[in-house]
């Protein structure tokens, strides 16, 4: 046979060679590319070809080498990856359980947030967010902060220099409140979960930073028993139907009267223990009727509406309900504590 023919010829086996296994592939190596295989021998034949032949053989010689080292190295690829996964799939009891994968737990201070949040919800509360750099005007002024008062002190507040600017690190999400007022018309239904900032010692019983959910309403006829009745719901959402409240006067600069909201204690149902001190009662919150003043800097007329507003310390509930007796607990990352919060919300 003429050379140009036997390449033609080995050029259709090479193509249809069928490899079905690992044993066909190396018979087809052995044949085509091993050291005694066709291939090679074409090379030996074409020396003996005329020289102005050889440019033209050469060249269909080296393709077909090329065509057939492909076909190989495909066929060896899926034979491989084939013969893996079926020993995989011997090796591998797919009935089996997947392994356990550890699943993370939701920060305790969220855990009570989210369910607070939700406990408004119900009500016809919202939720709004705002800035932790506050300027005076928001998180002091139009809040009634007289300008001496202490809590503009430096030893309370973190302030920050902005330019000519200064700013403050909010002390509580009340001045989140402030802008909802600003930018809506009553009627105002709104609760501010955020973190706050003062400048304190960290101990035990404080922290630089902590978490609070502040309340307001504001609308026509809003009373002081609507505050009490919200607030009694509340109590009772949160620490059981059982739970009473009591309301003692208090002070705030942006409310007008002010009060603490007592419930008895969740421990002793109110007889006296340790931790209501034998009194049968635990404070957890301040609340009150809005200022008029906080209404009039919010443009807002105080002779046509009416509002009240409370304000909570998450770590504090989260505290009676869960018996964390030290705040540094809640921003050590300490699995072992964190751990013990698995829960729906
Ligand atoms: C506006 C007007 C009034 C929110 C209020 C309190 C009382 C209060 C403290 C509880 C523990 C803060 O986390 S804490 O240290 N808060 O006692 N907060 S009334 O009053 C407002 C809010 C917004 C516009």
């Amino acid at each position: 046979m003429e050379l140009k023919e036997k390449i033609k010829e080995i050029g259709r086996e090479v193509k249809e060679y069928s490899i079905k296994s690992k044993e066909d592939l190396e018979s087809f190596r052995i044949k085509y590319l091993g050291s005694k295989g066709n291939l090679k021998a074409l090379y030996q034949d074409l020396k003996s070809v005329n020289n102005d032949l050889k440019r033209e053989f050469g060249q269909l010689i080296n393709q077909l080498k090329i065509e057939t080292e492909t076909k190989f190295d495909s066929f060896k690829g899926e034979i491989n990856s084939s013969s893996k996964s079926s020993e995989s799939k011997q090796g591998i009891d797919l009935s089996r359980p997947a392994a356990d994968t550890p699943l993370g737990a939701r920060h305790p201070l969220a855990v009570v947030r989210n369910e607070i949040i939700e406990i408004f919800k119900r009500i016809g509360f919202n939720v709004s967010e705002g800035p932790e750099i506050e300027d005076d005007w928001h998180n002091f002024s139009a809040l009634n902060f007289p300008p001496e008062h202490p809590a503009r002190d430096m030893q309370d507040t973190f302030f920050i220099e902005n330019g000519a600017r200064e700013m403050a690190l909010r002390t509580h999400t009340s001045s989140v409140q402030v802008r909802v007022m600003e930018n809506s018309k009553p009627p105002i239904r709104t609760i501010s979960p955020g973190r706050v900032y003062r400048n304190e010692a960290i101990s035990a019983r404080a922290h630089c930073f902590f978490h609070q959910i502040e309340g307001l309403y504001i609308d026509k006829d809003v009373s002081f028993a609507d505050l009490k009745q919200t607030l009694l719901y509340f109590a009772r959402e949160v620490f059981g139907e059982k739970t009473e409240i009591r309301l003692r006067p208090s002070y705030f600069p942006f409310t007008e009267p002010s009060a603490e909201l007592d419930v008895s204690c969740t421990i002793c149902n109110g007889k006296g223990c340790n931790v209501c001190k034998y009194t049968g009662w635990l404070e957890i919150l301040g609340c009150g009727m809005v200022d008029p003043n906080v209404l009039i800097a919010a443009e807002i007329d105080p002779e046509v509406y009416s509002g009240f507003a409370f304000g909570m310390g998450v770590e504090r509930i989260t505290q009676l309900k869960y018996r964390v007796n030290d705040l540094r607990l809640y921003s050590e990352n300490d699995l072992r504590f964190l751990k013990q919060f698995k829960s729906a919300y």
